[in-house]
């Protein structure tokens, strides 16, 4: 496993450039962990119906978990202010400015995959939020101690540097997505071993994904957030309007669907 955790002594945006993944430890304490998973837990044990269709069959686990996406935009519930304020929080905004520059918030979500529950296949985020003419950047805050045992986030360090893969169909009694991406010979997708309050950052090119949560008790719960560059010229619809850092919102023109992806394992352009 490369070593993908951040110590301070080299510079962050030189190791993202290098390895498109970056894990930081303890960047959230445990009474903010706490908060958060408090208020998502009473949340769905209050209203589940504020979750995500993502027409899981009958029975599954993930039934009573839906994963919550974009509840910055429902400042109505405790939920949305929260992660309105995670989303913004200058701690955050400040390491995704020194790789980036200036940003826009794009997306929220709250996954809970308690025990039992699929994960989510191999993937790259910017196929989905198509921001142009860079890509975007994940922020994943974990907020239980996640590993291979209780499906933590696989990683593929170094894949960054490739094109957009257009994805195969997903295994999916493993995966409770239906796309998946297929990794060359020799590239392996590596498991990362996470804290509550650790956060990895990842780049929009990054194949991510994870499986199946196979502890008895362990839930892997995880506050997500994606960005995009201020320079963004488009988006694709589901993630307007942007946040700004101030908390405005703003649209960014809608990238138009399809084509997106490339033929297979190009290196993209050097950045
Ligand atoms: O948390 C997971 O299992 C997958 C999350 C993910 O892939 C994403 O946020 O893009």
């Amino acid at each position: 496993m490369l070593n993908i955790i951040h110590d301070t002594e080299a510079s962050l945006a030189e190791e993202f450039d290098r390895l498109g993944v970056l894990h930081i430890r303890s960047m959230l304490n445990p009474a903010e962990v706490a908060e958060i998973r408090e208020a998502f837990m009473n949340q769905l044990a209050r209203d589940r119906s504020v979750g995500y269709d993502d027409h899981v069959p009958e029975g599954d686990p993930l039934e009573l978990y839906p994963r919550l996406v974009h509840p910055h935009r429902s400042p109505e519930l405790e939920v949305g202010r929260l992660s309105r304020k995670w989303m913004l929080d200058p701690r955050i905004m400040a390491k995704v400015t020194e790789i980036m520059g200036p940003v826009f918030g794009a997306q929220s979500m709250f996954y809970f995959k308690p025990p039992g529950a699929r994960g989510q296949a191999l993937h790259q985020d910017n196929l989905f939020l198509q921001a142009h003419p860079e890509t975007c950047i994940a922020v994943w805050i974990a907020i239980d101690d996640c590993d291979g045992e209780n499906g933590g986030l696989k990683v593929v360090p170094g894949s960054h540097r490739y094109e957009l893969v257009c994805p195969d169909d997903a295994d999916q009694a493993e995966s409770f997505t239906n796309v998946e991406v297929r990794l060359p010979d020799g590239m392996i997708a590596e498991q990362t071993d996470m804290s509550a309050g650790d956060v990895l950052l990842f780049h929009g090119s990054m194949v991510h994904g994870s499986f199946s949560n196979r502890s008895n008790d362990r839930f892997r719960r995880s506050l997500i957030f994606h960005y995009v560059p201020q320079t963004s010229t488009e988006i694709a619809r589901f993630y307007n309007p942007l946040l700004t850092p101030g908390g405005d919102e703003i649209i960014v023109t809608e990238a138009v669907d399809g084509g997106a992806c490339g033929e297979g394992w190009l290196p993209a352009e050097p950045h």
